[in-house]
């Protein structure tokens, strides 16, 4: 007799596919093959300085794709230098280049490399926006991305897979963004790590490819491994119409799939909502809001800058003209995006009602384009309202649809777009195809033997972690709260020109919150100590940013203790040799204070061991536990993976 197979959901097919370690259902850890990579410019020079230092000879992934999105603002000679370091090491190695100017990672991965039932590992938290497609799209550090370039596995914590099934449909007014922002405030910023959201139900087919990537995008702000939608019809449909039918599979999970639980939304009861001041997860109203006056208005990032998302904002300006007293920004996804906007008036539109358009790249997201003025109230289509990441500290950020940018851009106030909406734009048939910015497609895999790396001063060496230490002398560099994200631990905007010069970026670690830290762990260091960071909950939210664990590391960080720490900060921490501790009482946390001496006698027993280790501050004592795989522990004895290779 056949033995009966049990149905599964969308996301146990994917990763049984991809599955290399690990047994589901009884590992902690489960290993997965990678068939795509994409790194950006702010994470990939690290990324690809550690990959030439492992020494094969080109990629060895289905397809490794490099993009140019960050920094693209060019003040001094640092972008550019990076840039042409990434242009010649995409050369020779075998990996496709994206130069700046042809968009947003996210966007352009999707329009032209994404493919259902793929796995995708980007630099970028973002990266699961691929989920839109119908694949499995997570986001790491930059030596994770090396080593799947160089062919070896991925580790995800197994999943625990949650349901969101969506019925009914959107109503005039209500767009994506409104979906994953009721997600969030459903399940927070926090608590969701390890999780991966599988999207299902009838109301997945009355979503585009785009609001489905929109909302797969943002489902990093929940802290999750990845968010993934069933590939359909509509999916083939959006592949077809980029000339990329062959692309498509039918994805879809089985009848009777179970999921460890299922949120329902009824699309058709959705209002518009907007996340408050610093947090994604901070949701009200429009209608609360309503009327509130606002400063600024900023449409794009790689949430919502697809054609439907910018064409909407035209329709909504169309023959009118924005505020006196607000300045609105766009930046579009894409090359893709502005040719379809220039042949079909929209950026006409948008320039005679009064907006700024911007370049297609990351720009104001990142608070690298546009920083608010001091206090002011802007509101953004992007997915992270971190205080200061606009590049203005005192300035109060609110996420929201482009629907609820451009109604409110009318008034200068805040608008319920639910009031005049427009027609939905509907998908397009044909998506005009121009891949002339990416560049050594030919060569992709193979690489150009003999192509020389070039390396501007901006290029320093990647530093190298030390084995773990039989005890800890350390003093605490550092007592941060809750949710601290790794725009607070490694700053951005002015100070991303760095990322390829750890020395010269590590000045900046822990900016706003402390100044002086990159002076008080140099001297702690001079004076025989090892540093410790000690946070609440939520420790590293956000970014994929290795620099949040590769400067500490080169500041002497050797352990963090928190209440709780996110998934791929810990794993980056992992990566470059810093024990990420837990307390086992969370009240302990109150037992240090910064500037503490702190001794771990066994910290290399400890990870040896069961992870648990006894920390004595002044009199006092008490213990913290680094839950390890067997993976994690060998590369923390080691002092980090690019040191467990050597
Ligand atoms: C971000 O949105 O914070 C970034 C900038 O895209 C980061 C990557 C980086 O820090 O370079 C991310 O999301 O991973
Ligand atoms: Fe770029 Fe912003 Fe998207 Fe990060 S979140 S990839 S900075 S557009």
């Amino acid at each position: 007799m056949k033995k009966a197979v049990a149905p599964k959901n969308v996301v146990e097919k994917i990763l049984e596919a991809h599955l290399v370690e690990g047994t589901p259902g009884k590992d902690p850890e489960l290993g997965i093959r990678i068939d795509q990579t994409l790194t950006q410019d702010a994470t990939g020079t690290m990324a690809y300085l550690q990959f030439e230092s492992m020494d094969v000879p080109h990629v060895r992934n289905e397809l490794a794709v490099s993009y140019v999105d960050h920094n693209t603002v060019q003040i001094g000679f640092e972008n550019a230098d990076d840039h042409d370091f990434l242009a010649s090491v995409a050369k020779k190695y075998g990996i496709v280049y994206s130069k700046a100017g042809n968009g947003i990672c996210h966007q352009l991965h999707l329009e032209r490399f994404g493919k259902p039932g793929k796995t995708l590992l980007g630099s970028d938290s973002h990266t699961p926006t691929g989920g839109g497609i119908g694949m499995i799209a997570i986001g790491a550090g930059g030596i994770d991305i090396a080593v799947a370039m160089a062919g070896g596995a991925f580790h995800i914590p197994a999943p625990k897979v949650v349901g969101i099934r969506l019925v009914g449909r959107m109503r005039r007014g209500v767009s994506a963004k409104d979906v994953i922002l009721k997600v969030l405030e459903k399940y927070g910023t926090k608590g969701n790590v390890g999780k991966i959201f599988e999207y299902f139900g009838p109301g997945v087919a009355t979503l585009d490819v785009p609001s489905r990537a929109t909302i797969t995008n943002m489902g990093a702000e929940l802290g999750v491994t990845t968010s993934v939608f069933p590939s359909d019809k509509v999916t083939r449909q959006f592949l077809a119409a980029q000339g990329r039918a062959s692309d498509w599979v039918e994805l879809k999970a089985d009848r009777g799939a179970t999921y460890a639980e299922v949120f329902e939304v009824d699309l058709s009861k959705l209002e518009p909502l907007m996340a408050a001041p610093h947090s994604p997860g901070n949701i009200v109203s429009v209608k609360k809001m309503k009327g509130t006056p606002v400063n600024q208005i900023m449409i794009g990032s790689c949430t919502n800058s697809s054609y439907r998302d910018i064409r909407t904002v035209a329709l909504y300006l169309k023959g009118k003209h924005v505020a006196d007293d607000v300045e609105v920004g766009i930046a579009c996804g894409s090359r893709q995006v502005v040719s379809m906007l220039a042949a079909d008036g929209s950026l006409g539109i948008l320039v005679k009602a009064g907006c700024r358009i911007l370049e297609n790249a990351c720009g104001f997201c990142i608070g690298a384009h546009m920083s608010p003025r001091t206090g002011a109230i802007s509101l953004r289509t992007n997915n992270r309202n971190f205080e200061g990441r606009s590049g203005t500290k005192s300035a109060q950020v609110y996420l929201v649809s482009p629907e609820t940018a451009a109604a409110s851009a009318l008034t200068g106030r805040v608008e319920n777009p639910m009031k005049n909406p427009v027609p939905a734009v509907p998908a397009p048939k044909k998506f005009p195809i121009d891949d002339s910015m990416f560049l050594y497609r030919k060569t992709a895999r193979k690489g150009v033997k003999g192509t020389e790396i070039v390396r501007g001063p901006n290029i320093a060496q990647v530093p190298k972690g030390q084995p773990l230490p039989e005890a800890l002398k350390a003093k605490c560099a550092i007592k941060v709260g809750d949710k601290i994200t790794t725009d607070h631990i490694m700053p951005a905007g002015a100070r991303l020109k760095f990322r390829s010069n750890v020395p010269e970026y590590s000045k900046f670690v822990f900016e706003p919150c402390d100044p002086k830290f990159h002076d008080k762990c140099l001297a702690n260091v001079k004076d025989g100590f090892a540093n410790v960071i000690v946070a609440g909950e939520s420790y590293g939210q956000g970014s994929s940013r290795e620099h949040a664990a590769l400067c500490p590391m080169y500041l002497g960080v050797k352990a963090v203790v928190a209440k709780s720490i996110e998934r791929i900060h810990r794993a980056n921490l992992i990566n470059f040799g810093i024990v990420p501790f837990t307390f086992d009482d969370p009240k302990a946390y109150d037992l240090v204070s910064a500037g503490d001496e702190i001794t771990v006698p066994s910290i290399r027993a400890a990870v040896e061991g069961d992870g648990k280790a006894e920390f004595k501050v002044g009199g006092k004592t008490f213990t913290a536990t680094a839950s390890l795989s067997d993976r994690e522990r060998h590369l923390l004895l080691c002092g980090g993976l690019l040191a467990s290779l050597k």
